[in-house]
């Protein structure tokens, strides 16, 4: 089996860690087919991204066997090669990604999910930026995201203790959107999944991309980004259709475009 199953079906692109016996950790091949994956989900036929785990985990993060392999990949390219185009390909996709974290996302494996733009967990799950554990600073965005998801001072706690958070504490600190018990976690993350993918998916796309300039620029910038990406969003045929459904009193039939 490939370290990264890919499936379309319902408009949705799955992506499914598959190393259960490693706990998902990743691989430098199941990094790059992960890219690649990623890369096939621009496609039309994709109108949202559902990422798991196979198995009880979602990932360990990095294959520690594998980094310490002399022969292996050194940090730099690790950390170029593999984590760096994830995160960003995850936040340039035009579409919505939902991380549906199934079990325990340590180290990268944590901060791949949180940077995804729903996150939501199986109650047993459990979150924990392992890399104080090793000597290492938390990398793939996690310096970024996570003092912006839970404010300075606890990330700076998780990550320098190392604490292993469970599902119901991420939820309370606002680390993810929502944990559902482990009986209708599947359930209820594909319904969500599946809302979204019939969606405007445009509109959807414009939204994560004003919220990300959100994070550096003043009022007045985004003010102006509101503007210009608004004007986008009403040349598309979903805002005509989603005007006319309100109108005609019926249920809006969105086609992504
Ligand atoms: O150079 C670089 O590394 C740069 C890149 C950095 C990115 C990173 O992600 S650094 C952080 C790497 N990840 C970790 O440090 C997490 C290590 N794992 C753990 O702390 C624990 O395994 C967990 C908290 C994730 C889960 O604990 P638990 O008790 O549920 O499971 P376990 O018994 O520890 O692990 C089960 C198996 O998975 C075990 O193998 P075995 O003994 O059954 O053959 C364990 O060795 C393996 N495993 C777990 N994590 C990893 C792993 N194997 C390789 N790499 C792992 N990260």
């Amino acid at each position: 089996m490939p370290s990264v199953i890919f499936e379309i079906k319902d408009s949705i692109g799955f992506i499914t860690l598959n190393r259960p016996d490693k706990l998902n950790a990743f691989s430098r091949e199941m990094a790059l087919l992960m890219q690649e994956r990623l890369d096939e989900c621009k496609s039309n036929k994709v109108r949202c991204v559902y990422i798991t785990g196979a198995g009880k985990a979602f990932s360990a993060g990095q294959d520690l066997a594998e980094v310490a392999n002399p022969d292996g990949s050194g940090m730099k390219k690790i950390i170029s090669e593999q984590y760096n185009p994830v995160i960003k390909k995850i936040r340039e996709l035009e579409k919505p990604v939902v991380a549906a974290v199934n079990g325990v996302a340590a180290g990268a494996g944590a901060n791949i999910a949180l940077c995804c733009d729903i996150v939501i967990a199986a109650q047993s799950a459990s979150f924990i930026q392992a890399f104080s554990k090793i000597g290492l600073i938390p990398d793939s965005g996690g310096t970024y995201f996570l003092p912006r998801l839970i404010g300075w001072q606890k990330a700076s706690a998780l990550m320098m203790l190392g604490e292993k958070i469970s599902a119901t504490e991420a939820e309370r600190m606002g680390m993810i959107y929502k944990f559902f018990p482990d009986e209708t976690f599947s359930e209820n993350t594909l319904s969500i999944t599946k809302f979204l993918a019939e969606m405007p998916t445009k509109g959807i796309a414009f939204t994560k991309q004003v919220l990300s300039l959100s994070f550096t620029n003043t009022l007045e910038q985004q003010l102006h980004q509101e503007d210009i990406y608004q004007q986008k969003a009403a040349e598309t045929e979903d805002y005509k259709e989603g005007v006319k459904a309100f109108l005609e009193k019926r249920i809006p039939k969105f086609n992504g475009e």
